[in-house]
């Protein structure tokens, strides 16, 4: 995770401590020094628009610098670049806290969990319960796909091995009938947050899009929650942009972390979201869930 990320931000930060120790850098001596981590930033998969936001970010903090003769160079250069890359990565926090959100809103907190085929949505439903279970809150799972063979199944296993409440449908019957179901069930007995677990579903898929369209208008989510797959890419902006526009998109969680190699994909993809992000999920264990946090990120990407 991350690992071509950080070798390439570790001799970025090992050449302009270099560079800074002898002399203060213009911006075009600047632009000379960069120019040869902007491939090595595109080759590790970051987006150039991306490359381009860190440059002109970094050079805020370098250019003009006069270090003391007798001050640690690189512990200034990591200092500056590390606070750089926490702006850009700061955009994509969500502003509120879910844990008192749930806790100050009516039973049950309800959440949508939508994307396309096969990103992570009923992995990191069951993750999300239980965080939500960690953090003393209870949750019943809706299994809302009644759509792909074995999807009921695969969610029920995750509730008994969770211990907690699984509301499921019959195979074909109409997911925001079942969703309301395990609205109501959470109600009556009193469940602290509802969650509702879709079909994965292309974001050109006309009909497919009407049907979440429909879960949405039936439930009524506090937040409806898009998963997108780390390694999906660019693709990954489409899909939001899209279900953005059918249903409206209230925060994202990012998977499959782990498995990005190189890390530009994932720092990409928050950089240019727009969106909130809330969890970032980083492997296939019930506890590889991390609430998104700048610092804990940098914290992968810088050594
Ligand atoms: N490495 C890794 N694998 C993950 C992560 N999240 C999910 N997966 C894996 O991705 C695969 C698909 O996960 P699902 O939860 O079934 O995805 P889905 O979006 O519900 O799939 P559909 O319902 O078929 O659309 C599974 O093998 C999961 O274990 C993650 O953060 N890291
Ligand atoms: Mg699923």
């Amino acid at each position: 995770m991350f690992n071509k990320l950080k070798q390439v931000f570790s001799n970025v930060i090992n050449k302009f401590s270099e560079v800074l120790t002898t002399k203060e850098l213009s911006y075009d001596e600047f632009n000379e020094v960069f120019q040869e981590f902007e491939v090595e930033l595109l080759e590790a998969d970051v987006a150039y628009d991306v490359v381009q936001v860190i440059k002109d970010s970094l050079a805020k903090e370098i250019v003009g610098s006069r270090i003391g003769r007798f001050s640690n160079t690189s512990e200034y250069v990591r200092t500056a670049f590390f606070k750089t890359l926490e702006e850009i990565l700061k955009k994509g926090c969500y502003k509120g806290d879910l844990i008192s959100e749930i806790k100050n809103s009516q039973k049950p907190y309800v959440m949508v969990f939508m994307g396309v085929n096969g990103v992570g949505k009923t992995t990191t439903i069951a993750k999300v319960a239980y965080f939500l279970k960690t953090n003393n809150l209870s949750s019943v799972v809706i299994a809302s796909d009644t759509f792909r063979a074995g999807a009921q199944e695969q969610l029920e296993i995750h509730s008994k091995r969770l211990n907690i409440p699984f509301i499921g449908g019959k195979y074909r019957s109409d997911p925001a009938a079942v969703a309301k179901d395990g609205i109501t069930y959470a109600s009556k007995n009193n469940i602290d947050v509802a969650l509702v677990d879709t079909a994965g579903r292309m974001h050109t898929d006309v009909d497919l899009m009407n049907e979440i369209k429909k879960i949405i208008r039936v439930v009524k989510p506090n937040m409806k929650v898009l998963i997108l797959d780390a390694l999906t890419g660019n693709d990954a902006l489409n899909q939001a942009s899209w279900f953005d526009k059918y249903v409206g998109v209230d925060t994202v969680i990012l998977t499959k972390l782990d498995a990005d190699v190189k890390g530009g994909t994932a720092l990409s993809i928050i950089v240019s979201l727009g969106k909130p992000i809330i969890f970032l999920g980083v492997g296939q264990r019930y506890d590889d869930l991390i609430p998104y946090n700048p610092e804990i990120l940098l914290k992968r990407m810088i050594a």
